[in-house]
């Protein structure tokens, strides 16, 4: 292989493309090589699901030509002696497969792909619909449902607030470590975790029981790796600061400091951070961060003050601040402006808003901290638009009948 370095992206979803585009747009004389994979036939990756569907165009089409579409990676070992990386990769349509060598390795296949389905006593005998929040697309399937919810986050909010008010009977959400708390409209509860089902009797460890139609496994992701050798495959759950990634991004167990993952914390940020990191792993690998690289040492006791921070944090509150300064950390490395800490306010607002009143807080405009815009609010309240497409959500338009049973 020559000197060039010649980087691998793995999936062309938000940090993959972001990645990307830093790459091509780097003003050194020679650019590393980049080929990123991606087993859909388009970028986006999960966001293809939503309204944001056809994000990257004009100018970044450019981009397509350094994706594999349709191609999925299926092995990557890393090689001591030579200090570089041997991917396999599958053409899908083809059916071909091929083995390349890279001098450098970007994960980016994103944390909300391989849903986390925990098993409850009885639940394989459940008549009703069992369906896992990340499939979830339309509630009015569950209207005049009595609704179990399982979990206590940011999804079993979401499903059962979606649920009552396309007409659902009645939510109960189950919760193992703490419940959500917030002060729900009529129709929906918490109880403590669900123990076993019978039929479709569902028993709780408060001793109660109640008659459902469907659960909805709120439950969220795991972490799923199986393309890399188990050396590379990072070990923790997901959390706010994964173990052993400097920046939380460099793998430090092995790799020879080649090796990065992007956007595999629990986000609030999402795309700012993407972007953050995107430029701090170009830099990094194209070697133009000041100070960098340091030593194993100082980067793991980096990395291990970042781990121990994450081990005080209280609540989500705590977790927002700890994420802007994750990324002005990031950021001043690479003299970057994501302006973190005014989207953290926002953050914090949307939060407050919450408690303050869970039927309404999607109704609140934010300015944007980048451009000064500031969101139009919903024609119609949120409780009260019943058109959930694309169309009605971009043209703030909901039909004039809209009621709200609120
Ligand atoms: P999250 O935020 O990862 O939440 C998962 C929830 O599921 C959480 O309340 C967990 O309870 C609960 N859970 C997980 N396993 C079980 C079992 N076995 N029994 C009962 N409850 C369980 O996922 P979401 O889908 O809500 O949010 C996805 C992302 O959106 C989130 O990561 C943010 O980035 C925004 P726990 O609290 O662990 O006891």
């Amino acid at each position: 292989m020559s000197d060039r370095k010649r980087v691998c992206i793995i999936g062309a979803g938000p940090c993959g493309m972001a990645a990307l585009r830093n790459f091509s747009q780097s003003a050194l004389d020679v650019r590393p090589e980049v080929v990123c994979y991606e087993k859909q036939n388009t970028w986006g990756g999960l966001w293809n699901f939503t309204w944001l569907t056809g994000r990257w165009t004009n100018g970044d089409d450019d981009l397509r030509k350094y994706i594999k579409f349709n191609t999925v990676v299926r092995n990557v070992v890393y090689n001591d002696a030579s200090q570089n990386f041997t991917v396999v990769s599958t053409d899908l349509k083809a059916g071909v497969s091929s083995t390349e060598v890279f001098s450098h390795v970007i994960v980016a296949v994103g944390i909300f792909n391989v849903p986390n389905k925990p098993h409850f006593d009885g639940i394989d005998t459940f008549e009703g619909r069992i369906m896992h929040s990340h499939d979830f697309r339309d509630a009015k399937e569950f209207k005049g449902q009595r609704v179990l919810v399982v979990g206590a986050s940011y999804s079993a909010e979401d499903l059962a607030m979606q649920c009552l008010k396309f007409g659902a009977k009645s939510a109960i959400c189950t919760w193992r470590t703490k419940p959500m708390g917030f002060k729900w409209p009529k129709g929906i509860e918490e109880r403590p975790l669900l123990l076993r089902l019978d039929s479709n009797t569902a028993y709780f460890k408060d001793g109660s029981s109640a008659k459902v139609d469907a659960i909805l496994l709120c439950t969220g992701y795991r972490y799923a790796f199986p393309f890399l050798e188990d050396r590379l495959r990072l070990q923790s759950g997901l959390t706010m600061y994964p173990d052993d990634l400097y920046k939380a991004t460099l793998w430090l167990r092995s790799g020879g400091g080649r090796l990065f993952y992007m956007g595999l914390q629990d986000q609030y940020f999402s795309y700012t951070m993407f972007e953050t990191e995107a430029i701090w792993t170009c830099r990094y690998i194209m070697g133009t961060i000041p100070g960098e690289p340091k030593s194993q040492a100082e980067m793991r006791a980096d990395a291990e003050n970042w781990v121990a921070r994450r081990k005080e944090l209280k609540g989500p509150h705590d977790d927002i601040d700890f994420q802007a300064d994750f990324i002005a950390d990031l950021s001043a490395a690479v003299g970057y402006k994501p302006e973190a800490k005014k989207v953290a306010d926002m953050f914090h607002k949307w939060e407050h808003d919450k408690d303050a009143d869970i039927v309404s807080y999607r109704d609140q405009s934010f300015q944007s901290v980048f451009t000064g815009t500031v969101a139009p609010t919903l024609k119609s309240t949120w409780w009260r638009a019943f058109d959930d497409s694309k169309e009605a959500f971009v043209k703030n338009i909901q039909p004039p009948d809209s009621k709200s049973r609120y």
